[in-house]
């Protein structure tokens, strides 16, 4: 696969680096993204899974979505495009690593900072009072558990459309986009906001933006560089190429 040299000349002079993954990085992994023809949301509505109205409305089918997208990721291991990620993490003394995803591929892949914007699907907590809720999840059950302490639904420990991002993660997430150097979006459709306004703001304070997708998407026009190709091949060869030229 070919990488622009001045992109390699631009990546041996940054010293700080951010990075925003979406579904896509996890794709070469076996899980599914949304909005793919073939993605989680082809028969449903995004709102009606992944909103506390549509968990309040009908809690055994969003509860049984979950549970299913669990089933997989237990299933699967991180792709050659995590572990890029996280060998590019070695290269800089800033890099930041800011996922829109909830599987925790990239933590299993060795990335040691890793800001969560939506949250996770491994934990749970109480919808009311908020409690963490750690006892074991009986995976056979067809709806969420219940609260010991005051009887509401448990819930997944992801963001829901209309439910504010963890805000100390956003600050973090902002900090990163405005300082760095060199700003990658990689396998994100770019139309979740907040997330999505990271790359502008990144391209806004001056840093080189590279978009790797195989799909172009609402930000390519913005972006400096687009390499159309699966990130579990376009980051190993950024990678492998970096670490030939700074070695
Ligand atoms: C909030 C839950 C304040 C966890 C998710 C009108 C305009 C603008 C914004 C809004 C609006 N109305 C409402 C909003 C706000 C709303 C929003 O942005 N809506 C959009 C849809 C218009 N945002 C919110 O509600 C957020 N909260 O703003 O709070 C507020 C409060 C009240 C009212 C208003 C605002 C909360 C957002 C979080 C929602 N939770 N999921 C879960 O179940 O997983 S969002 C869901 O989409 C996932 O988290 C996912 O991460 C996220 C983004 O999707 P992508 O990761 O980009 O995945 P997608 O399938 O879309 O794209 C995959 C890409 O990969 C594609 O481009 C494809 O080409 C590429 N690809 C495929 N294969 C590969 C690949 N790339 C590389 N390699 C490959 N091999
Ligand atoms: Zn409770």
């Amino acid at each position: 696969m070919d990488i622009p040299s001045h992109l390699l000349e631009i990546l041996q002079k940054a010293e700080r680096v951010a990075v925003l993954t979406g579904a896509g990085v996890s794709a070469e992994s076996g899980v599914a993204t949304f909005r793919d023809p073939d993605g989680l949301w082809a028969q449903f509505r995004p709102e009606e899974l992944a909103s506390m109205d549509g968990f309040l409305t009908n809690p055994e089918r969003v509860w049984q979505w979950y549970q299913y997208r669990r089933t997989v990721i237990h299933s699967v291991q991180p792709n050659p495009g995590h572990h890029a990620l996280a060998q590019l993490e070695k290269l800089y003394p800033e890099f930041t690593l800011i996922t829109q995803n909830v599987d925790r591929l990239h933590q299993a892949a060795g990335s040691t900072k890793v800001l969560e914007l939506h949250g996770n699907i491994v934990e749970n907590y109480c919808s009311r009072c908020r409690t963490p809720y750690s006892q074991e999840i009986d995976t056979q059950a067809q709806e969420p558990p219940r609260c010991p302490h005051c009887r509401a639904l448990i819930r997944p420990a992801v963001v829901w459309f209309g439910e504010m991002l963890p805000a100390d993660v956003v600050e973090q997430a902002e900090e990163a986009a405005q300082r760095c150097h060199v700003f990658f979006t990689v396998g994100t459709s770019a139309e979740v906001y907040p997330a999505a306004a990271l790359p502008y703001l990144a391209k806004r304070c001056g840093a080189y933006v590279v978009e790797l997708n195989p799909s172009t998407t609402a930000f390519s026009p913005y972006a400096d560089l687009c390499i159309h190709a699966p990130s579990g091949q376009s980051l190993p060869r950024i990678v492998e190429l970096l670490k030939e030229t700074i070695l």
